[in-house]
Parts: C-alpha cells; sequence; structure tokens
C-alpha cells in the first residue's frame, strides 16, 4: 500500500450551500474534484490525524465511488477510524445519530437529497460537525478558504474496501468498521415513541402507505413500519434504493409525489400516507382526502408532541426558519414557548438545540426535527404523527380542522422558478433590495405594507451573525411574501417565493392554499417583478 501525494491545484466553485457542495455529477466525478475538496475538509476541521468519523450516503449514482476514494484519503490523512454505513449508506439523520451515539469527530454524508441522481444528475458531499449536525458557517468557511489554496492532497493506493458485510477492516494503519445502517437508528425511534400504540394502531385496520421514492428510506421504513410495527408487507412502497431513483425527483411534495397524493384522494384511500426524500432527513404528511402542509405538519406536531413518550415532559422552545409559516408561533404563544426563527438550513438550528434552548423545529420544505438528532428527519416524523394519531384516536383531517378552529390557519404556498438565469435572478433580487424602505406604507388590495427588510440572524448563542438571507415583506394583517435564492441547485438560479396569510375567521379555514392566497400572490409579482425580470409566466413547482 503505498502512500500517495499528489499534485493539485485550486478549482472554482467549491462553496458549499445551503447543505454541503452540490453538483453534477460529471463535475465531482471529474480530475481530483472530489479530493480536492475532502482534503479541504480535513485542512477545515484542523487535519483528520487521530479522528473517528462517520461515512455514509443516500446510495445515488457515485456513492460508492467516492465512499472508496474517502476512505483512501481518511486513511492517508491518519484518521483512526471511519465508521461506514453496510453498503457506504446511511439516511442523514442516522448518520446523525451515529455521529451523536458513538462521540466521533464528525462525519461526511454524500447526498444532494432530494436533487435527482444519476451520472448526469446531481451528488452531493457535507461534513457534519460532532454533535451530529451540519457544519455552521465558520467551519464550511474554512473548508471553502482551503479549497482556494490547496496545492495537494494525499491518498493511498490500494484495492477496495469490503463495505458488503458488517465487521471490521484494516485500511493501512486505520480501521474501517462497517456497521448496519438501520438498528441503531431505529433503536432510537423506539426510545422516543410508543411503539404498542402505534402497533395497536395498525392492528386495528388503520392502514399506511410509506412512499421510499426508491431512496435511502426504504430500509428504514421496512424495519420499523413493517418489521417492528407491523404495519402490512406492501405498506412501503418504492422501498429499494436505486442510484438514480428510479429516474424521479426524490422529493417528498405533491409534484414529485403525486402518485401518493392521487393514493389518498382516490376511492381506496390509506388512512394516513407518508413520503420521504432522497436521504431521508425531509417528509411529506397526507391523511385520507388531504394533505398536510409542511408548516401546518410543524405546528400539530408542536401542539401534541407531548402525547409521545420522548417529548411527554413538554418543549423547552420551537424554532422555524423565516419563510417558514407562522402557524407555530401561534402554537408558541398558546404553550408560552419562545419561538426563534433563523435563516433557511438545518445548521443554524443546531446550537439552539445544543444549548437546550429548543426541543422542536422545522422548515417549510418538509423538514421536521428535534433535539434526538442534530438533523431533520423524515420518519421520526411520520412516527410522530403516528404517536400523535394512536393518542388521540382520530383522523388526520380531523386533528388539521381541530388545530385550525384552535389557533386559525395560516394559509400557505412556495412557488419555485426552476433554472432562471442567474444574472436575471439577481437582477431581480438588487432591484427589490433597493426599494425595501419605499414599500412599507404602499397599499395591495386591502392590505398594506407594514415592514419590508433583508433579513439577518444574531445567534443567540455564539453570536455569530448570517446575514442576506431573504427578502422579507410583511403586511398589516400578518401576511407574508418572501423571496429567496435557493442555496441547494446546481443548474442557473431557482428563486423561491414564499407566500402565506392568515385567516381566523370559522367559515373560510377549508379553502384551496392558492386561491386564498391570489391576492398575495398578484402582490408579489406586483412588487418584485417576478414576470418581468425571470422572463417566466408561472412557476415551475408549487408547494
Ligand atoms: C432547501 C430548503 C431548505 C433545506 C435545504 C436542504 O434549501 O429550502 O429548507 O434546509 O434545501 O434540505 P434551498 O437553499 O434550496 O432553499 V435537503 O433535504 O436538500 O438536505
Ligand atoms: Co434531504
Amino acid at each position: 500500500m503505498e502512500l500517495l501525494k499528489i499534485t493539485t491545484q485550486p478549482i472554482e466553485g467549491q462553496k458549499p450551500g445551503t447543505s454541503g457542495l452540490r453538483k453534477k455529477t460529471r463535475t465531482f466525478m471529474g480530475p481530483h474534484y472530489l479530493e480536492n475538496f475532502v482534503q479541504a475538509i480535513w485542512t477545515g476541521i484542523g487535519g483528520a490525524t487521530g479522528k473517528t468519523l462517520v461515512l455514509g450516503g443516500d446510495g445515488r449514482y457515485f456513492n460508492d465511488r467516492a465512499a472508496q476514494v474517502i476512505l483512501r484519503m481518511a486513511a492517508a490523512s491518519g484518521a483512526a477510524r471511519v465508521i461506514v454505513g453496510q453498503g457506504a449508506l446511511l439516511s442523514t439523520p442516522a448518520a446523525s445519530h451515529l455521529i451523536r451515539q458513538r462521540k466521533t469527530d464528525g462525519g461526511i454524508i454524500l447526498s444532494a437529497s432530494h436533487n435527482p441522481g444519476g451520472p448526469d444528475e446531481d451528488f452531493g458531499v457535507k461534513f457534519n460537525t460532532p454533535n451530529g449536525g451540519p457544519a455552521p458557517e465558520d467551519v464550511t468557511n474554512r473548508i471553502f478558504a482551503a479549497t482556494e489554496t490547496i496545492e495537494s492532497y494525499h491518498i493511498l493506493e490500494s484495492q477496495d474496501v469490503d463495505l458488503a458485510t458488517p465487521g471490521e477492516h484494516a485500511l493501512g494503519p486505520m480501521t474501517v468498521e462497517v456497521v448496519d445502517p438501520v438498528a441503531d437508528y431505529a433503536d432510537l425511534m423506539e426510545t422516543l415513541f410508543d411503539f404498542n400504540a402505534i402497533r395497536g394502531l395498525l392492528n386495528s385496520g388503520f392502514r399506511v402507505t410509506f412512499d421510499a421514492m426508491h431512496a435511502i428510506t426504504g430500509p428504514y421504513a421496512t424495519e420499523i413500519l413493517q418489521n417492528r410495527l407491523g404495519a402490512a408487507p406492501g405498506s412501503v412502497m418504492n422501498a429499494t434504493p436505486l442510484p438514480d431513483f428510479g429516474g424521479g425527483h426524490p422529493d417528498p411534495n405533491p409534484i414529485w409525489a403525486k402518485p401518493l397524493v392521487d393514493l389518498v384522494m382516490g376511492d381506496d384511500a390509506p388512512d394516513f400516507a407518508a413520503a420521504s426524500d432522497g436521504d431521508g432527513d425531509r417528509n411529506m404528511i397526507l391523511g385520507r382526502g388531504i394533505y398536510v402542509t409542511p408548516s401546518d405538519s410543524l405546528a400539530v406536531l408542536a401542539a401534541n408532541a407531548h402525547l409521545a413518550p420522548g417529548y411527554a415532559k413538554g418543549l423547552t422552545g420551537v424554532a422555524r426558519s423565516m419563510p417558514t409559516s407562522r402557524a407555530l408561533d401561534r402554537v408558541a404563544e398558546a404553550k408560552r414557548l419562545t419561538c426563534y426563527e433563523t435563516p433557511t438550513g438545518w445548521k443554524f438550528f443546531g446550537n439552539l438545540l445544543d444549548a437546550g434552548h429548543i426541543t422542536l423545529c422545522g422548515e417549510e420544505s418538509a423538514g421536521t426535527g428535534s433535539d434526538h438528532v442534530r438533523e431533520k428527519d423524515g420518519l421520526w416524523a411520520v412516527l410522530l404523527w403516528l404517536n400523535i394519531l394512536a393518542a388521540r384516536g382520530e383522523s388526520v383531517a380531523d386533528i388539521l380542522t381541530d388545530h385550525w378552529n384552535t389557533y386559525g390557519r395560516n394559509y400557505y404556498s412556495r412557488h419555485d422558478y426552476d433554472g432562471v438565469d442567474a444574472d436575471r435572478a439577481a437582477g431581480m433580487m438588487d432591484a427589490l433590495r433597493a426599494k425595501l424602505g419605499d414599500l412599507p406604507g404602499q397599499s395591495f388590495g386591502s392590505r398594506k405594507i407594514a415592514g419590508a427588510d433583508e433579513f439577518a440572524y444574531d445567534d443567540p448563542v455564539d453570536g455569530s451573525r448570517a446575514e442576506g438571507q431573504g427578502l422579507r415583506i410583511t403586511f398589516d394583517d400578518g401576511a407574508r411574501i418572501i423571496y429567496r435564492l435557493s442555496g441547494t441547485g446546481t443548474v442557473g438560479a431557482t428563486l423561491r417565493v414564499y407566500l402565506e396569510a392568515v385567516e381566523t375567521d370559522p367559515a373560510k379555514l377549508h379553502g384551496d392554499a392558492q386561491e386564498a392566497l391570489a391576492d398575495v400572490i398578484r402582490a408579489a409579482d406586483e412588487i418584485a417583478g417576478i414576470k418581468t425580470h425571470t422572463g417566466r409566466d408561472a412557476p415551475d413547482v408549487m408547494t
């Protein structure tokens, strides 16, 4: 086994975005691309020497090859041990759990999450810190800085490590420990939820369908829902992870998981249905005849979490990303909990969770989680819903209706414009930023703008400041419009427009979101000139 020092030079554009570095798979497969970034991770964390790391990914195309490269580079840089999920697989929440459980120095997750996979699609690499959470900005800034000055990297010349069976292997002086990717995570879930109650529910004729979308949650959902909780065989659909996710977008929303939505809206609908994304950290919740928006789901979970044993003592506080609807704030107010507002991306919840300021948090993009790990967690949200359904004995639709009657409804939708020319998108944001000061007081239909600003976040735990986190417009009746450019895309720019309106009239709680938001949607275009700037007539995706 020879230790190689390979000469390289900086490659442009290796700046991690909202969640790690995401690029076209072919870019990652290009000469030195992955290696440069991995060596920069070692530099960014103060070297790999003596460290114990976790490694796994969502199984997308190139996951297996990238894992072997990273193992050889870890060994060459003196890491003591790498704990790898069997087959180089780990869901993002399971990786977060393993990093914490084994008290490691962090881990590398190979995933581009909900982005499609394959040689012509997307790949990604993310570093998580010893608390199990995505690296905060000071760490990603150091990693990025290292990519800009790199001159060489170290790698061991060796055969592939056998990752197919659990056990230990030596790779030079380093130990590679291959572990069952599912067992520890499933055990953790048993400590949080009343599995007996959920088992009872599922035995009583209550039917569930879980769509793993040919992605990583297949084996997790099969073990937990079918094997441990007794859901009928076949309750988990698309359960085998595929390198290209069966050609689909593993994004659990009504567009990309349409077959599941059609199922719950049809005659033979199950009582409860859910889906997760490529790396298992997102969730979509459905009941018979009903889609629960992620923002509403977060609020319902916050209002009912005490019904699950792991949260029986109540919550210490809650948090949501800024564009997430303020349905959560209403629950927090009623329960006298502090509700923190953070920038988009799970890394901003880490400090609040570590400090014990919050127990539960979430994002409008179908991410919900708690202090059990430091990532959002798709199956966790599904199990918390099932626990609540078992405890309350009501349907999803009834629980949601009751919630709206109690707290009011925050009608909500996100409109995405994908693959917009990056300069045009930036031009729209610049023009809007320039006129923010003039907006307060202006009227749009029956609403008047109460405030307009660019969101910046001061972390209450470590005092760090994150600027430029979205343009935010608030109306006098509580409605909001937020404009943001995505930090996870790989082609051009994705413009996200987040729309929200508050309704407390009991007669108007069951309308269609797009209709209820029609005035806000019109105002969003009038204020920012979306159509003029992007050249688009309509969004590509509405969630
Ligand atoms: C998107 C979502 C954000 C989420 C991020 C990572 O980011 O909006 O809420 O945290 O994806 O999720 P952006 O910058 O594209 O809006 V995942 O499941 O892709 O790791
Ligand atoms: Co994800």
